[in-house]
């Protein structure tokens, strides 16, 4: 038996069956040309298809050390960002995690149908550990499953993530197939939605590691000012060729070449054939000029929001109270099953 749950109804939204997207994004500091092309501009783009639920990931971000100050400055940000992006709060429901408390508490209850030994596959974990050393917390190595009570949570259709979160819903995944099979048929299969072009956009400083926000020098800020942008596109690492084309062994100019392509909406011959004859940089100063033009509406937009906070925090109050009674009741069907608690339920 699958749970009967109205979709349209999770995010409060009218009765329409529409699938239900989930995703979020960490509230930590700095946010990435990396995170609009791979994730945020995919959720915006195919926002009247679903009842969509978007997250400021808060308990995500504490998992590695956070100043409490730069912390709540940061998820006001975070959710300034996604309005000025084109998130419309008339269709997405967009709230603070921890404004949740069911999320943590599915997460415990999914935490004990959890084998250890799946988390330590987590490559994530294990490069991030990798830099920590001692002081990697015990949330941080439990972080997927924090993430996958997220997901199972709303009864999420989709998951629109880049590529390196995909094995994390992989587990949200093997997840609720190990719940289900030990409890019966409770939570929904999520499906990792990831699009084939600016799902791993690379550092321009190292093309061969991912765009992150933890190395801004290498990153595009959503938020860097235009002559920001055009220094560090000047500067991209690539190679000692001159032609440009689509060739994923010369990594710094694919990165480079991907960029355009997303920003133009052009195809790949149409790009090489624009850049024939010509060298990187010109491929450099047109692609700084396209990413400067693209980030204008979102920074101006940007500007106005952070202007109006109790706007935004408005915003973010409605979406939590839109989302809690999914969450609440998805979690009250989890502990009847799992046999906890009798105040709600009663005796016998
Ligand atoms: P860090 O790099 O410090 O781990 P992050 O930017 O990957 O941070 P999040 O901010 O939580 O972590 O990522 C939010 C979303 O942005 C995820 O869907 C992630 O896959 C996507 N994303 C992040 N970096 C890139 C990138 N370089 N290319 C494509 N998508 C990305
Ligand atoms: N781990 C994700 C952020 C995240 C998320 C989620 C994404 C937390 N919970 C649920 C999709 C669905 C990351 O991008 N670092």
């Amino acid at each position: 038996m699958t749970v009967a749950v109205d979709p349209s109804r999770s995010v409060g939204l009218e009765a329409q069956a529409k699938p239900v997207v989930f995703s979020g994004i960490q509230p930590s500091g700095y946010i990435t040309l990396g995170n609009y092309l791979g994730a945020i501009r995919n959720w915006v783009d195919d926002q009247p298809r679903f009842a969509n639920i978007f997250s400021i990931v808060d308990l995500h971000a504490i998992t590695v050390p956070q100043d409490p100050v730069e912390l709540r400055g940061s998820i006001f940000t975070l959710a300034a960002v996604y309005l000025a992006c084109g998130i419309d709060p008339q269709q997405s429901a967009i709230f603070v995690q921890s404004d949740v408390h069911e999320h943590p508490e599915l997460a415990w209850i999914l935490n004990s149908v959890t084998p250890v030994g799946w988390l330590n596959r987590m490559t994530q974990y294990k490069s991030k550990s990798a830099k920590q050393r001692e002081q990697t917390s015990a949330g941080l190595f439990d972080y997927p499953v924090l993430m996958a009570a997220d997901i199972l949570l709303y009864h999420a259709n989709y998951v629109p993530v880049g590529e390196d979160q995909k094995q994390h819903v992989e587990l949200a995944r093997d997840i609720a197939d190990r719940f289900n099979g030990l409890f019966g048929e409770t939570l929904t299969m999520p499906e990792p939605s990831i699009r084939q072009v600016g799902a791993r956009i690379m550092s321009l400083s190292d093309p061969t590691s991912k765009m992150s926000k933890s190395e801004p020098e290498g990153a595009i800020g959503l938020l860097d000012p235009p002559d920001v942008i055009r220094r560090k596109i000047m500067r991209a690492q690539t190679d000692s060729f001159r032609d440009v084309v689509f060739d994923r062994s010369r990594a710094g100019l694919f990165n480079l070449l991907s960029i355009y392509r997303l920003l133009s909406n052009e195809t790949e011959s149409r790009i090489e054939e624009r850049f024939a004859g010509r060298g990187y940089g010109d491929l450099k100063r047109e692609l700084a000029e396209m990413v400067v033009d693209a980030l204008e509406p979102i920074q101006s937009r940007y500007g106005e929001l952070a202007a109006a906070p109790d706007h935004v925090v408005g915003i973010l109050r409605e979406g939590a109270d839109r989302v809690r009674p999914t969450a609440a009741e998805t979690l009250a069907q989890v502990k009847e099953r799992v046999g906890l608690g009798v105040a709600r339920i009663g005796w016998p």
